[in-house]
């Protein structure tokens, strides 16, 4: 793609855009950025530059007056301006589609519900410890357009893809992708659960028989999904065991070419069942690259596991203390509640995103002693789980924090996993989780 000269637009001036931005214009491009907000920050170097910065409510035609529109992931396909540029001939790409044309990396893409950026971590860490140079971005943080500008020479690109991300794609062709599962989520943006796993299903679009795509078995849309991709298809189970892909039973079986690999599950520092989903699907990768035995083993001694996924914080008084913050959908705190030992108090609740809270009944009513709900979703949430166990409100969360350490008896669990995204009370998950762990630090100086 030829940008000099070319009139670009970037919509959103958040983590996306900024880097976008820098991007285009050393590539010489009439660059704008345009962001809804009249007090987006927008960084020095920029405003110095040449480009064109416009804040506030969009104008429609900033949009329709140009050659080509990068969308940041925030920001619907559905919005005014870019349907009247899309109506008037303008291209509309997302970020990740602008890196894909300007790399020859292989890259391997992750996506799916939950799981994502423990997946791709993972293989960064499979992939270093075998001395490989990999790049690590896209919905984990960093934009995958800073490869690209930043000249880097990696063996592999390793991408955590969302949904909103693969919206707008025309050529962006992972050589592996991964589909770990799909479940409902961000419903407040999709007009139908359909439309979300469709956008998901754009991450195969692509793929040529000379490429891979992983995909879990044990989800029956994601199966599904597989019937009709060119793409090579590994499946992996930790259920069933298969002839040609990656399960586990009593280890992770794998394939690396046409050996098939066990690896004992003894010593591997992620635990649940939706970690070992995670680990085959990593596994299947790292096969595919050739990694060997001896390296991924290591790798999956030594992986470190992430913050607000299902980290341990503390034990108070035998009162063991869970924070899963990054837990933003139902989905993913449904694998919580069913993942550690009860009885659980279980805080939830936050920013409704749409979706049914109607799937979590079941393991509420085996697992969960009591919930404590926080947040704007909360009339909803007791509403749909009345038929569950007793439940109550806090006004914040640190006191959320205090009610369900007075009412947990030694030997029960208190886990933050809200089902809901954040942004009613917090500026993300990260900081909800910080503010959870920071309660339990000050119940332990109180009660220690
Ligand atoms: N904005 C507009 N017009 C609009 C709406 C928003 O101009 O109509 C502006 C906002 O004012 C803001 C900017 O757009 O200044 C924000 O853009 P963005 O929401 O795309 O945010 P970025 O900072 O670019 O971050 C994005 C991803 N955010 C989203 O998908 C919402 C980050 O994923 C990702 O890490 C980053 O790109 C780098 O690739 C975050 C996320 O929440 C973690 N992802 C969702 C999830 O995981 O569930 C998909």
């Amino acid at each position: 793609m030829d940008l000099e000269g070319k009139r670009v637009l970037v919509a959103g001036a958040g983590k996306t855009g900024i880097s976008t931005a820098r991007f285009l214009l050393g590539k010489n491009a009439q660059v704008t950025v345009s962001d809804s907000n009249l007090n987006a920050v927008i960084p020095e170097d920029l405003i110095k530059s040449n480009v064109n910065i416009t804040t506030g409510p969009h104008e429609n035609s900033t949009f329709t007056d140009q050659d080509l529109i990068i969308i940041s992931p925030g920001i619907p396909l559905t919005i005014e301006p870019i349907v009247k540029a899309k109506s008037k001939g303008v291209e509309i790409i997302s970020e990740i589609e602008l890196a894909y044309l300007f790399t020859e990396t292989p890259i391997i893409a992750i996506t799916g519900t939950n799981g994502k950026t423990t997946t791709t971590t993972l293989l960064q860490h499979m992939f270093e410890t075998s001395e490989k140079k990999v790049f690590t971005g896209g919905n984990i943080g960093t934009p995958l357009i800073e490869y690209v500008s930043g000249n880097q020479d990696a063996d592999y690109i390793i991408a955590e893809i969302s949904s909103f991300q693969l919206e707008a794609i025309n050529k962006f062709r992972p050589y592996i992708s991964i589909l770990l599962n799909i479940t409902e989520d961000h419903l407040d943006r999709y007009d139908s659960f359909d439309d979300y796993a469709a956008a998901k299903k754009n991450i195969f679009a692509n793929q040529k028989d000379t490429e891979f795509a992983i995909i879990n078995i044990e989800d029956k849309l994601a199966a599904k999904m597989s019937e009709d991709i060119k793409a090579n298809v590994l499946f992996f189970s930790t259920k069933n065991e298969i002839e040609n892909g990656a399960y586990y039973k009593d280890g992770f079986h794998f394939l690396k070419g046409s050996e098939k690999i066990r690896i004992d599950e003894e010593g591997v520092t992620l635990q649940g069942e939706h970690n070992r989903e995670n680990i085959l699907s990593a596994l299947s990768a790292a096969g595919i690259c050739n990694l060997s035995y001896e390296n991924l083993t290591k790798a999956l001694h030594t992986f470190k596991g992430l913050p607000h996924r299902m980290e341990f914080v503390d034990c108070i008084n035998g009162i063991n203390f869970f924070n899963d913050s990054k837990a933003t959908n139902v989905g993913a705190c449904l694998k919580s509640i069913s993942s550690i030992k009860p009885p659980i108090i279980l805080i939830a609740g936050g920013k409704d995103k749409g979706g049914s809270y109607l799937p979590l009944i079941n393991e509420i009513n085996k697992n969960v002693q009591e919930i404590i709900l926080v947040g704007e979703a909360q009339n909803r949430i007791k509403k749909e789980l009345a038929a569950t166990v007793p439940m109550t409100s806090a006004i914040t969360l640190e006191k959320a924090v205090t009610e369900a350490f007075s009412k947990a008896k030694e030997g029960c669990s208190i886990l933050l996993s809200p089902a809901c995204s954040s942004f009613d009370m917090f500026d993300s998950y990260v900081h909800r989780g910080n503010v959870f762990k920071t309660a339990i630090e000050e119940l332990r100086i109180k009660f220690i």
